[in-house]
């Protein structure tokens, strides 16, 4: 979400969207008919957040939900329709979090795979500066100790938008971080496009096997992990480079597949599938088509979106999951994804190269994230109103 064009439109539509939320109480969704018969009802009707963008459960874990708040907490609260209270997993009571004007802030959070034996937890973060953190915390008596904080990753940011800041363990076992390119418009200072900065890249590292006197491994099979650092022959944390704000992606439980919505700059919007080793060609690449130079760019080495829309559909993609619930048989392999701006929801059938996304539904909400429970369920976060929706199949 965020991109650099939306605030403008986000201070007109935040307060209509309020409106219409408050008046009628009602989930803020259309039903959609066609094949997928499914419709948005609204979750944990009891409880509200401030400016949810991530939502997990802990593995092993299906009692409990975590929301992270972009100003810097996590809220905790049972799995439980009825739950009407949440606790603070996490508190930003030490103030490093930089919420700032607009994509600053806590951003995301993922759990150690061996949560339950280790009690880790890693926040993704941006101090003032910007500088972007991710950071390794220990759980203490339910809650996120801030005195743990053992910062793994630190990356400067030149501009205050484009954080990414989206972390995620693959089935491989590493840890996956996605960073913008840095911001202002346009990549001014082609971060995309070098791999020299860890910047407009996907990032995977090693945290559990860590030589001594480093901060984390580099996996072996990294593209550029021979290297010595990023001034030597390419930054030995990047998976994939060539994006611009990889705000959302995730794993498909199923395949492993890493699904991205990278957020476009001033026309495309597009859903990535991305591989390890290749460069989805921001900024020469807006989409499928050419941002700089306008025409007859260069196209060879650039890996095209599986699917993109334009500004009549949206402004700023936010990628979602590939369902693999029970509750609709339909959507069994489809990947989902939205719009910030639109508040449309798209499903994308995963199995077929040349797939076209089909329209779910036309939502009013701001869709800050998706979030994917331990059975596959999907549910939907609005920014506006801090209220979480469930994609249910349509009576
Ligand atoms: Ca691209």
């Amino acid at each position: 979400m965020f991109n650099w064009y939306t605030w403008r439109a986000i201070l007109i539509l935040t307060g209509c969207l309020l409106c219409a939320c408050s008046s009628n109480g009602s989930s803020g969704s259309t039903p959609s008919g066609g094949d997928f018969a499914v419709e948005l009802q609204r979750a944990f009707a009891n409880l509200t957040f401030t400016l949810p963008v991530a939502m997990l459960q802990a593995p092993g874990d299906p009692t409990r939900f975590y929301v992270v708040e972009k100003d810097g907490r996590v809220r905790a609260f049972d799995n439980d329709p009825a739950a009407d209270t949440t606790g603070d997993f996490f508190t930003d009571d030490n103030d490093l979090v930089d919420a700032g004007p607009n994509e600053a802030g806590l951003l995301g959070m993922a759990f150690h795979p061996d949560y339950a034996g280790n009690s880790t937890v890693y926040l993704s973060y941006t101090r003032s500066g910007p500088v972007s953190y991710v950071s390794r915390y220990i759980v203490v008596g339910g809650s996120i100790d801030s005195n743990s904080e053992q910062p793994v990753i630190i990356v400067n940011q030149p501009y205050g938008n484009h954080n990414g800041g989206q972390i995620a363990f693959g089935p491989d076992g590493y840890l996956y971080i996605g960073l913008g390119d840095g911001g202002s418009g346009g990549d001014p200072h082609e971060h995309g496009q070098n791999t020299n900065t860890r910047l407009g890249a996907m990032l995977r590292i090693d945290v559990n096997n860590v030589p001594m006197g480093a901060d984390y491994g580099i996996p072996g099979d990294n593209p550029f992990a021979a290297s010595s650092g990023c001034a030597d022959a390419g930054c030995p944390e990047i998976y994939a480079w060539g994006l611009r704000n990889p705000w959302r992606w995730s794993f498909d439980r199923v395949t492993g597949d890493l699904w991205l919505g990278d957020v476009g700059q001033g026309n495309w919007e597009e859903v990535n599938l991305v591989r390890r080793g290749e460069n989805y060609g921001w900024r020469v690449r807006e989409g499928a088509h050419c941002h700089r130079p306008a025409n007859n760019c260069e196209t060879a080495g650039f890996v095209d979106p599986r699917a993109e829309y334009g500004r009549s559909e949206g402004y700023s993609v936010t990628g979602g999951y590939v369902y693999r619930g029970s509750a609709i048989a339909a959507l069994q392999g489809y990947y989902l994804y939205g719009d910030y701006g639109s508040g449309r929801i798209w499903a994308l059938e995963t199995g077929a190269d040349n797939a076209e996304p089909v329209l779910l539904m036309d939502t009013n909400l701001n869709i800050a994230s998706f979030a994917e429970d331990q059975v596959g369920e999907i549910y939907v976060l609005d920014y506006s109103s801090g209220e979480i929706h469930k994609l249910m199949p349509a009576p």
